[in-house]
């Protein structure tokens, strides 16, 4: 079949080359004149292991191209972002005006697919939305007749850094409107899944997936509020995780500065929305989390200030470990907060950052690479567990003072993960 991917951001275009690796003829649409060129061009402008050598190849192949104008296709997917507004309320305006986008040229036989996280009744509002514009066509759902398109959610569940590996072979959740709704799109996912499909209704897929976002995040928040607890109470978070896994049925996640990303902090939003008396737990899960980043930056704050002559280096921007993306990163916001208190002290590492974002311009805090940070910063505050920063030898770093956020050296001499009062500089 012909396909039409709608939106080519971190989902759509990784899922359009790899649909175009499996044989299909690929347009992308996008809203972007510069996405557009620039795929055209075999380029990619997004970050993503393994992707820029995908795309080259289907691009050069004439299985993939970009457009910024919609065309006729058999199978249209739609992968735009499904942000939230300042209420904490999901807004699915881009997935209603891919709607209508795709609308005048549906035709009989055709496939919509909705991939984007969407609260539930998303793709139902999208069918009304196509049967509203083209009266024309019997759409599923609200025929008793063989209808003349199918409608589905089948949202994405893929790992950021490992986007290409998890589209293939992760187990995807297929939601029709109806159950043939649900046939179609799995006949289409079929054709480059290797991961199990498991057809359901579209609302409980549409469910699934922020279920599956909101338990990550509601885990993460009691990791967070151990390591809460722990410090209360002088005790080591990690040793105590370390040691309560070894239970059989106890797996608890790892604290960190925070949670980060465009999914897990946004999507248990989507669930509080449509249940606002019923979601106590997932609502203050999503309030341990931010408040961590909050309980971090003051940590930090006297760490530095009990050190006035200390050159501080903060490891780590991105939003978690071997990526370069920095977007909704706790970290990130950590280190401006302190480049902006405390200037030229404060020295940024990230290898995965060219240059620093542009809330540090100004501040005085200025980029330095991990063997520059170790020769001359007397406090280390790990933001960001990076393979790069893990392996830093126990000799290179014990005379340093340590705020390690991510418990990354667990052999760290004990004394520097004390309150900074009982801290002393070697
Ligand atoms: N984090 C911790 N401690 C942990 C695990 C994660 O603090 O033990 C933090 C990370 O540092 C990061 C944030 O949580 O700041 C989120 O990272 P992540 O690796 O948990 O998830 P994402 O946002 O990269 O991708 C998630 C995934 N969802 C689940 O694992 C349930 C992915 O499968 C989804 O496809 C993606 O959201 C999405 O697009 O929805």
């Amino acid at each position: 079949p012909d396909v039409c991917v709608v939106g080519l951001g971190y989902i759509g275009l990784p899922t359009a080359a790899v649909i175009a690796r499996a044989g299909c003829k690929v347009r992308g649409l996008d809203v972007s004149q510069r996405v557009v060129d620039t795929i055209n061009r075999g380029e990619i402008h997004i970050e993503e292991v393994d992707l820029d050598g995908l795309v080259q190849g289907v691009v050069a192949r004439g299985l993939l191209s970009a457009s910024t104008t919609v065309a006729p296709a058999d199978v249209f997917v739609i992968a735009v972002p499904t942000p939230f507004d300042k209420d904490h309320a999901p807004d699915i305006t881009y997935v209603l005006a891919a709607g209508e986008t795709i609308a005048p040229v549906l035709k009989a036989g055709d496939v919509v697919i909705l991939e984007s996280t969407s609260p539930v009744g998303t793709t139902e509002r999208l069918r009304d939305l196509i049967a509203a514009r083209r009266p024309d066509l019997k759409v599923p759902g609200l025929t008793r007749e063989t209808p003349d398109i199918a409608i589905s959610y089948c949202p994405e569940r893929v790992l950021p850094g490992r986007i290409l590996e998890e589209l293939t072979n992760n187990d995807r959740s297929i939601g029709g409107i109806t159950p043939r709704c649900a046939r179609k799109a799995l006949a289409f996912y079929k054709r480059f899944v290797r991961g199990e499909c498991v057809t359901t209704d579209a609302r409980s897929a549409e469910m699934t997936k922020l279920v599956e976002n909101a338990y990550r995040d509601v885990n993460i928040a009691f990791a967070n509020e151990l390591s809460i607890v722990s410090d209360r109470m002088g005790l080591n978070v990690w040793e105590v995780i370390r040691l309560a896994n070894r239970h059989p049925r106890v797996n608890i996640l790892s604290p960190g500065p925070g949670v980060g990303g465009h999914c897990i902090a946004v999507d248990p939003w989507f669930i509080v929305h449509s249940a606002p008396e019923e979601t106590p737990l997932i609502r203050t899960a999503r309030g341990v989390n931010d408040g961590k980043m909050h309980h971090v930056i003051q940590k930090a704050d006297e760490l530095v200030t009990a050190y006035p002559d200390a050159r501080v280096a903060c490891l780590g921007l991105a939003f978690k470990a071997n990526i370069d993306d920095f977007r909704e990163s706790p970290a990130r916001f950590v280190a401006a907060r302190l480049a902006r208190k405390y200037g030229d002290r404060v020295h940024i590492v990230e290898p995965y950052a060219a240059e620093l974002p542009m809330e540090f311009a100004d501040t005085g805090a200025v980029q330095i690479d991990v063997d520059e940070a170790l020769e001359t910063c007397d406090i280390l505050i790990v933001l960001v567990d990076h393979d790069v920063f893990r392996v830093v030898p126990l000799a290179e770093r014990a005379s340093k003072l340590v705020y390690d956020t991510r418990g990354i050296w667990p052999d760290q001499p004990q004394a520097a993960r004390k309150a900074p009062e009982v801290l002393r500089l070697a």
